[in-house]
């Protein structure tokens, strides 16, 4: 592979074969549960990396089943169909229950959500409060807090959306979220170990392929990208399996808890078939955890080099932020494009 060029991705699994005698693209156009999803066709890939942060180690060999997924992480404007049909009020519109929070501050206590402000200057990277703000009335609609709007980034990905949100949105579009190994699969578009969605290149031929930071963060925003905070979905490359801002621009939920990767993985008796991580406590805070993938418009080589498809965090499922989105899969026989 030759680093950085951005080929079409090299499909580890099977394609789906197609039951007639019909080309299996038109097989697929016929189920796609949706517009704007994505058949990724079902096969092993190696997941994980050793060669960024701990967690993302040991590389472990994986097998998932094929699915559709969004091509794009769910935006503001479907987001906002979803709160109109349904009268939802997201986690960040509703005060934090005081029996979750004994130790907090009453006046802490109200509906709000973690806005980013660049700093001043360079600062201590080990405290992100120095980034972070909790902004009392900052929700999906008001992503800076109140006398913000969302007008003209009803195409960006919705922000300010906790772990509930993201499911309820995706049961009432008849969608699940992605397991962690799926997301990854999905998000490696094909190519096997490559350190991004697109390739080992981070600027194949001098082209940006992903909303991330640069500069130095947190103070020093180049817009390189042309983007200082979220940009429109699309605006970047797809990857091999024909999904976009699979990394960079917003961090997106998956449904596995946060655990490591098992160690046992790297000696595997036999290879893992979509595997799944329900419990969410494993990492022993008191509010569960879940699996975070992708990376977002702050992450900085200086700081967090996370804009690639085996990086993860774990995200407090009641935390909701300016840099954390998601997007839906529809997997299971409503999925299965043709018999294999
Ligand atoms: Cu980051």
């Amino acid at each position: 592979m030759a680093p950085g060029r951005n080929h079409p991705g090299r499909v580890i699994g099977p394609h789906p074969a197609s039951r007639d005698d019909r080309p299996v693209s038109a097989t697929l156009a016929e189920t796609r549960p949706g517009k704007h999803m994505a058949w990724i066709p079902g096969g092993e890939f190696l997941m994980g990396d050793e060669r960024f942060y701990p967690e993302e180690a040991p590389v472990h060999r994986v097998a998932v089943d094929g699915f559709w997924m969004d091509d794009h992480p769910v935006t503001v404007a479907e987001f906002r169909r979803f709160v109109k049909a349904t009268g939802y009020r997201t986690v960040a519109e509703e005060a934090p229950d005081p029996a979750d929070y004994p130790d907090a501050d009453p006046e802490l206590l109200v509906p709000g959500s973690l806005v980013f402000r660049p700093t001043s200057g360079p600062v201590d990277l080990r405290d992100v409060r120095n980034w972070w703000h909790w902004t009392p009335g900052a929700c999906w609609r008001r992503p800076e807090g109140p006398g913000s709007n969302v007008g003209g980034r009803e195409l960006h990905p919705v922000v300010h959306v906790a772990y509930r949100d993201a499911a309820a949105y995706a049961a009432w579009a008849g969608k699940e979220l992605p397991t962690e190994a799926e997301w990854e699969y999905a998000a490696r578009g094909g190519l096997e170990q490559a350190v991004f969605a697109w390739g080992d290149a981070f600027t194949p031929r001098r082209r940006r392929m992903a909303n991330t930071w640069e500069g130095e963060f947190p103070w020093q925003n180049l817009r390189a990208d042309g983007w200082a905070g979220t940009s429109p979905v699309r605006a970047f490359p797809p990857n091999g399996f024909g999904l976009h801002d699979v990394t960079g621009n917003v961090w997106e939920w998956t449904s596995d808890g946060f655990a490591p990767h098992p160690e046992a993985a790297r000696w595997p008796c036999c290879v893992p078939r979509n595997a799944r991580v329900d419990d969410a406590t494993a990492s022993g805070e008191a509010i569960p955890r879940k699996v975070i993938k992708g990376g977002s418009h702050l992450c900085a080589p200086n700081y967090c080099l996370r804009f690639r498809p085996a990086a993860r965090q774990g995200e407090a499922v009641d935390t909701s932020t300016a840099h954390i989105g998601f997007r839906c899969i529809v997997r299971g026989p409503a999925g299965e494009p043709s018999a294999r």
